[in-house]
């Protein structure tokens, strides 16, 4: 309804007679500011039992202890959305709380920010409105630790979007496959971990691409860095990647059967290292057959179905291939069903190895397979995502990436992981913090600065040029067979001395060099593999590759420089933020561990960001702009202002009644307070808007 009213409005503007006098706007502003402000009261009064909906309502806004309070009271009564502004704050309930349904999708729709409860919906709604009526594009910044939400919350807004959109063939057909490639995605990237069932193991950028009605016509999948490493090994109460397991529990008798595959986990080394093949909350069999109708509505062919599998069961043969020792000591093969499986598909290894060798052969050969597959599935995806039509489309992005985690005993994984984490959140106070106080400065805005940690220091400590982190490591990895974990560790210990954040456990840093050169196969492997008759593989090793590179970029500097390619995309767009708290370490409905929260108050940045949001402005506009689109709410600015910008701005706003402490005038832009006053503009304007049209239509109706 919207987009269609912007369009009439847009061709309705052209009409140089003024109908100003036909309008009542003025109460209507009035009753609407009076309505929300009731609104809030309203919430104010019911605060002791449910706590205030926005952060920056809170009397004691800089005491972390009332911030603390007010989530836990909300998390009790089941309220787990929260606002600072327009940032939304979620707590995984850990439960289903039964506010996901069409209803409430329908209840969202349209509706401005602050009007209804805090929801995930309310959030995507307003990106999706803001995109439409400015034509420009949105990212939003899903973030939290490890178990905390971000993925559920992805899924919710994508889910929001494929009900509240316009719907045509076209775009249902787009909808399906949108909706559809997470449930791929997640089978082949995402795994139980000791901090979440389904853990996503990397990272995920998708944008949503409209078109000038506010229709999906499209979408995009960037991922990044896929934790291998899990292929071959998995630590105590972890799992292999979720697909392994659903096609030997969920697979059909057939399948199983031509791919040499039993109906028994734990018949597979590289399925059991965990010990919990097994998950209460997981059902294999049911998301295999999720996966299948996917790929199926995704429009993969058979063929290329059958090649998947195909690989997936050699990556699971690969890992039951054994080797014993000649009497020189070499390896030789001991596994021969998993070899004569195999070899159907060329994948024979013959090593002239030590046996340590040849397991790190194998290993390095099943994870590269699973690492390519993966790349060729998001490839796939994006081809049927594709949206062919080459008109102007806008496009909101979602970001779910990897949370944040901390083990007893923390690898290169963890490592790029927190080191992502850290990127983002230099994102975020870039475009929250500090670019929000400098342009109150640009603007003579009187502003008393918000003390933050900033973190670029750590961020600088891992990617600094030459003494980075991963500059030392990269080093290292050019001394192949010399370098050793330890002496990368007692370079760093030289180089980082006395820096503030840099403290070493040596029993937590485990297997960095050669994780991040795993990618690096032999000229050998990569042989073996060009010949495989599999379709999938012969694109994934192909024959134009080089069979070595003199330096090869270690994985980190490929994460490193992935991530600089993410922090510009997103740089392009408006930002949105939600931010995911995890109540508790047991996966537990009902508790809130206070100590836990605290801390991801703290290193999320809430105070920080509510203390800037308290006291600047939630809206800012440039005044050419905010006098284009609301010039129409005021006789004298409309349908020409003959002054400056900002003079119709004075105007317009006086006519409006803004109060002086709810606006300020800066050099080039007008800064707002709060959201409600935009919101009443917002909304007067829409009721400008049809009364226009409707007495337009009433005028040319016998035409
Ligand atoms: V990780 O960094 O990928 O390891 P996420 O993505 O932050 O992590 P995820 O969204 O996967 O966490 O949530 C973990 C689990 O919490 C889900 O599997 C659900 O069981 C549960 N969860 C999360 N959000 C909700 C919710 N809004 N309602 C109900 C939820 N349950
Ligand atoms: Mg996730």
């Amino acid at each position: 309804m919207l987009c269609l009213a912007s369009l009439t409005f847009a061709w309705l503007e052209d009409i140089t007679v003024t109908l100003w006098n036909l309008f009542l706007i003025g109460q209507s502003l009035e009753e609407r500011c009076n309505r929300i402000l009731r609104d809030m009261e309203g919430s104010l009064t019911a605060r002791d039992r449910v706590g205030l909906q926005d952060f920056v309502l809170l009397e004691a806004y800089t005491s972390e202890s009332a911030f603390l309070e007010n989530l836990r009271k909300r998390f009790h009564e089941n309220l787990i959305y929260t606002y600072i502004g327009t940032l939304l704050v979620s707590v995984n309930p850990y439960k289903e709380l039964g506010i996901y349904t069409k209803k409430q999708m329908d209840i969202y729709m349209g509706v401005n920010l602050f009007e209804l409860p805090p929801h995930i919906y309310a959030l995507a709604d307003n990106v999706y409105r803001t995109m439409l009526t400015e034509s420009n594009n949105h990212f939003i910044l899903i973030s939290g630790e490890s178990g905390a939400g971000k993925t559920e919350a992805s899924k919710k807004i994508l889910q929001f979007y494929a009900v509240s959109c316009p719907s045509t063939k076209l775009m249902d057909n787009v909808r399906d496959r949108l909706l559809l490639s997470n449930p791929v995605l997640e089978a082949f990237g995402n795994a139980k971990t000791l901090k979440n069932d389904n853990s996503s193991r990397f990272g995920k950028y998708m944008d949503i691409q409209f078109d000038h009605v506010g229709g999906a016509v499209g979408g995009h999948i960037l991922s990044y860095l896929l934790e291998k490493s899990r292929v071959v090994h998995q630590n105590h109460g972890e799992r292999n990647f979720h697909i392994f397991y659903q096609l030997v529990e969920g697979g059909e008798e057939d399948l199983l059967r031509w791919l040499g595959l039993q109906r028994n986990c734990q018949q597979y080394s590289y399925l059991v290292q965990g010990e919990c093949a097994k998950v209460s909350s997981i059902n294999d069999k049911t998301d295999w057959k999720t996966v299948r109708k996917a790929l199926t509505v995704i429009e993969f062919s058979e063929s290329n179905v059958e090649s998947l599998f195909a690989i997936i069961a050699s990556v699971l043969h690969l890992g039951n291939v054994k080797f014993i020792a000649d009497s020189r000591g070499y390896a030789t093969l001991n596994s021969s069903p998993e070899i004569h499986w195999l070899s159907k598909e060329n994948a024979t290894v013959l090593s002239p190895f030590t046996i340590d060798h040849a397991v790190y052969a194998r290993d390095a050969l099943a994870k590269a397979i699973y690492g390519r597959t993966f790349t060729w599935l998001v490839n796939m995806l994006n081809e049927s995502l594709a949206n062919k039509d080459s008109s102007r489309k806008t496009v909101i992005g979602l970001l779910d990436i990897y949370g944040f985690e901390v083990f007893n005993v923390n690898s290169f994984e963890q490592f790029c992981i927190n080191y992502c984490n850290e990127k983002l959140q230099q994102l975020f106070i870039q475009l929250t913090l500090k670019s929000e106080q400098e342009e109150y400065e640009m603007e003579g805005i009187e502003w008393e600065p918000v003390p933050y940690f900033n973190n670029k220091i750590i961020c600088d400590l891992v990617e600094e040029k030459f003494k980075g982190i991963i500059a030392v490591l990269d080093e290292e990895c050019l001394r192949p067979g010399e370098a050793t974990d330890m002496t990368f560790l007692e370079k760093l210990e030289e180089k980082m001395a006395g820096h503030p954040h840099f403290i070493t456990q040596r029993d937590t840093f485990l297997t960095f060099c050669n994780l991040s050169l795993d990618h690096v196969l032999t000229i050998f492997h990569l042989q073996v593999m060009r010949q495989s008759k599999n379709a999938i593989v012969q694109l994934c090793f192909p024959t134009t590759e080089p069979d070595s590179k003199k330096r090869p970029e270690t994985v980190a500097t490929q994460f490193k420089s992935s991530l600089v390619g993410l922090t510009e995309i997103l740089m392009s767009k408006e930002p949105w933020y939600v931010r995911c708290i995890k109540p508790n370490e047991g996966k537990q409905p009902g508790s809130f561990d206070d100590v836990l929260v605290r801390h991801q108050v703290k290193y999320l940045g809430l105070m920080e960001h509510l203390r800037v949001r308290r006291a600047g402005f939630a809206y800012r506009r440039r005044y050419q702009i905010f006098l284009q689109r609301y010039k129409p709410l005021c006789p004298d600015t409309w349908p020409n202002w003959k002054g400056t910008a900002a003079e119709g701005v004075q105007c317009l706003v006086k006519h409006l009644g803004f109060k002086p402490d709810e606006y300020k005038m800066g050099r080039t832009k007008i800064f707002i307070r709060h959201p409600r006053t935009l919101f009443a503009t917002e909304d007067a304007f829409e009721v400008c808007k049809h009364e226009l049209a409707t007495r337009i239509q009433a005028k040319y109706k016998g035409y």
